[in-house]
């Protein structure tokens, strides 16, 4: 297709920009996390979404490049925030599988510097669709560095609870669904409820995505949700806007 001929030189040319977005601790209200979040300005149609060319680029094979791309960049430009903040990057299933990710991982840290434990790795329910083990056996090695492997869009998918048991990951983020109709949807309050429950049960910090008001904030604030993440508390946006958030400027 067309998109896909321009997605080929949008690396090369430098068409691709990150923004990034705040995840806020709940205990003390600070930034304790940022979400790269990748854009494609392209030269004719404007920024396009991910939603819109990253199964584009997983068809192709383009995705590895371009998942190589972001994290490097991600990490070179977070590195310029206080060393307590993370860096959260999106990984796609398709590249978690068809890319060296233990080789791209310890290649992101050394070229930028970035403290391992400050690297988290969001992955969607679709890594358990094809090559389970092989899947384990990468995320496992690459948690032995430090880095952080979150569950991304959790109960959506394709999730068995046996898998999410055998996962060794270190979050969990709540699909941004359920949020947004908790507070009008009993069935979705419950299912809020029982993720976090269930993990707890495995040792594994829960996150709330997608928060867009205060009422929504308020009742997490009476879970056991640790961090929260939505345009409420701030919207994708270039670095250099979140230096005026809280826990930021030091
Ligand atoms: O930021 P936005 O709402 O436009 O993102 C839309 C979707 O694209 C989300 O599911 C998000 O996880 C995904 N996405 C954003 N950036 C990246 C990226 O760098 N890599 C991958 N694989 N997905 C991304
Ligand atoms: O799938 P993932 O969680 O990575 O997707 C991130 C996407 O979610 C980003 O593109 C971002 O724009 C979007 N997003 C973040 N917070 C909110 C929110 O509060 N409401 C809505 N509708 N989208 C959000
Ligand atoms: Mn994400
Ligand atoms: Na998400």
């Amino acid at each position: 297709s067309e998109l896909e001929h321009d997605l080929q030189h949008a690396l090369e040319t430098n068409q691709f920009f990150l923004e990034f977005q705040p995840l806020i601790c709940l205990k003390t209200n600070t930034v304790e996390c940022v979400e790269a979040l990748l854009r494609w300005q392209h030269p004719v149609k404007g920024v396009i979404s991910p939603n819109e060319f990253i199964p584009i680029a997983e068809e192709s094979g383009l995705i590895v490049p371009i998942g190589r791309w972001v994290p490097l960049e991600a990490c070179a430009q977070a590195s310029r925030l206080p060393a307590h903040i993370r860096i959260a990057v999106n990984i796609s299933a398709v590249q978690f599988l068809h890319d060296d990710m233990y080789a791209a991982v310890i290649q992101t840290l050394f070229q930028t510097g970035l403290a391992a434990d400050r690297l988290e790795l969001e992955l969607t329910e679709s890594i358990f669709l094809e090559a389970v083990q092989r899947n384990l056996d990468t995320m496992s090695k690459i948690r032995t560095l430090g880095v952080k492997i979150v569950m991304d869009d959790f109960g959506i998918g394709f999730s068995s609870l046996n898998y999410l048991r055998s996962f060794p990951f270190d979050r969990i983020k709540i699909d941004r669904s359920f949020i947004r109709d908790m507070l009008n949807d009993p069935q979705a309050e419950s299912i809020v409820s029982a993720i976090m429950t269930l993990g707890h049960a495995l040792s594994m910090e829960v996150v709330a995505e997608g928060v867009e008001t205060t009422a929504q904030l308020d009742m997490l604030r009476h879970t056991s949700c640790s961090t929260a993440q939505g345009f409420l508390m701030g919207r994708p946006a270039p670095l250099v806007n979140l230096a005026s958030y809280p826990g930021i400027d030091e």
